[in-house]
């Protein structure tokens, strides 16, 4: 009787484990699913047997490579409308704050949204799902935050839940009521911090749409103490505290997220060597978001090197959201965050797995491991640092949701040559 379900051969793995450092290489590999699991994973030298005996189905992948499925661990997938008009303001010197200080910005996509219908939003996100998936993404986070009210966060938060439906993978829900301080409540951003504590944040937690609360704490947004409030409001549910901090301006907000235990502070380019001391002690990931940075023409980028030094794992994620990052490749991010960033690719491919899927709190994936969810993607490279190389391509060629092939695509871009699996 055969012990697996699956068994692929001919491949070479990026495990991304942590205890090996780098990307966790087996050259020749070869990785079992059993379930929803990974059953056996190694070089295949070191099988316990012939292939054939050993899985109900031996796959040849042709000398692919394999990783983790990737995690997106920060969009803002669902909204309505589109902000190219705005784009081309900012190209013409406007600053994406001073936008946002003239009641456009997230604001007109709180118009857009508010209009839209859940089905052309669930619809529009699940396009854009789409194209993640199509490059190796298994598992999404997706926020609300472009309703400011509670019709429209529920509205977004449904939506968000229904695009999951049509996916193979994972995706978890963000409440992020508090994203901007909406136009019925300019000049009062206390009682809209009051509604979203008392009103909106039970209802959500009530329906069962949210994993985890966000807010953006920002000049233009909302303050460290308003941020408090919200976070104190999250401590009396189950849902887990994330933070857009520090993208702007220094708001402490490293050190306010870590101060909650947060999963993850987010953006982080003013961040301060304080906050990042008080990460690394909370266990907070960073998550940065390099198309939010390349977008707006950030005039800094995050402080790589003191995460580096502080030993805070640090995740990368698309941002995807009309304004500041309308993003649909994970693995662009990976071009992106050695280029503008200066990381390396071991470290942008270990933020896109095993350190994307920390900011979520998930420890069932993110990692080519014994016992893990057999979320897998499957590339046409010759080794791991082509993820981070190559601009724009996309040598996904196949995904494996929890064991199951669940798509299979032609290389595109420089991978038309690489051998790739039948
Ligand atoms: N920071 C961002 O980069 C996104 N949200 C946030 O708080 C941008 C959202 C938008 O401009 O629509
Ligand atoms: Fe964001």
């Amino acid at each position: 009787m055969a012990r697996w379900d699956e068994l692929w051969v001919d491949t070479h793995l990026a495990t991304m484990a942590p205890a090996g450092g780098g990307y966790g290489a087996v050259v020749d590999g070869a990785l079992a699913v059993q379930g929803d699991r990974i059953a056996w994973v190694g070089p295949r030298a070191d099988l316990p047997g012939v292939p054939d005996q050993l899985a109900s189905r031996v796959t040849s992948l042709e000398g692919a490579w394999l990783t983790p499925g990737l995690v997106d661990c920060h969009t803002h997938l669902v909204f309505g409308g589109h902000r190219a008009a705005e784009f081309q303001r900012r190209l013409q010197g406007e600053s994406y704050e001073s936008i946002a200080r003239q009641g456009g910005g997230i604001l007109s996509t709180v118009d857009a949204t508010r209009a839209a219908s859940e089905d052309l939003l669930t619809t529009a996100a699940t396009a854009r799902l789409a194209a993640l998936h199509a490059g190796g993404v298994t598992t999404v986070e997706i926020k609300s935050g472009y309703g400011l009210n509670l019709d429209t966060e529920l509205k977004m938060l449904r939506a968000a839940r229904r695009v999951a439906d049509s996916f193979p993978g994972t995706v978890r829900t963000t409440f992020l009521g508090a994203h901007a301080i909406p136009k019925e409540y300019q000049g009062r951003a206390d009682d809209y911090v009051d509604v979203v504590c008392r009103q909106m944040l039970p209802a959500v937690v009530e329906a069962g749409l949210a994993e985890a609360v966000d807010v953006f704490c920002e000049r233009i947004a909302f303050t460290p103490a308003q941020t408090a409030t919200v976070f104190d409001a999250a401590r009396s549910t189950d849902v887990a505290v994330k933070l857009h901090a520090d993208q702007l301006s220094d708001s402490n907000g490293a050190a306010l997220a870590a101060r909650y235990g947060a999963l993850s502070a987010d953006h982080l380019e003013y961040a301060s060597a304080e906050g990042i001391q008080a990460m690394a002690e909370a266990g907070t990931t960073a998550v940065l978001l390099p198309a939010a940075s390349y977008f707006t023409h950030a005039d800094r980028f995050p402080p790589i090197d003191r995460f580096r030094s502080a030993g805070v794992p640090m995740a990368l994620a698309t941002d995807c959201n009309p304004g500041s990052a309308p993003a649909t490749s994970l693995v662009l991010m990976l071009n992106l965050a050695c280029t503008l960033f200066r990381m390396t690719p071991e470290e942008a491919l270990a933020g896109v797995t095993r350190h994307a899927a920390s900011a979520l709190g998930l420890s069932d994936r993110g990692t080519l491991e014994l016992g893990q969810r057999a979320d897998l993607a499957v590339w046409a490279i010759d080794e791991p640092a082509e993820l981070s190389y190559w601009i724009g391509a996309n040598p996904c060629v196949g995904v494996i949701c929890g064991g199951q092939r669940v798509l299979t695509r032609p290389a595109a871009g420089g991978h038309a040559d690489r051998p790739r699996p039948a």
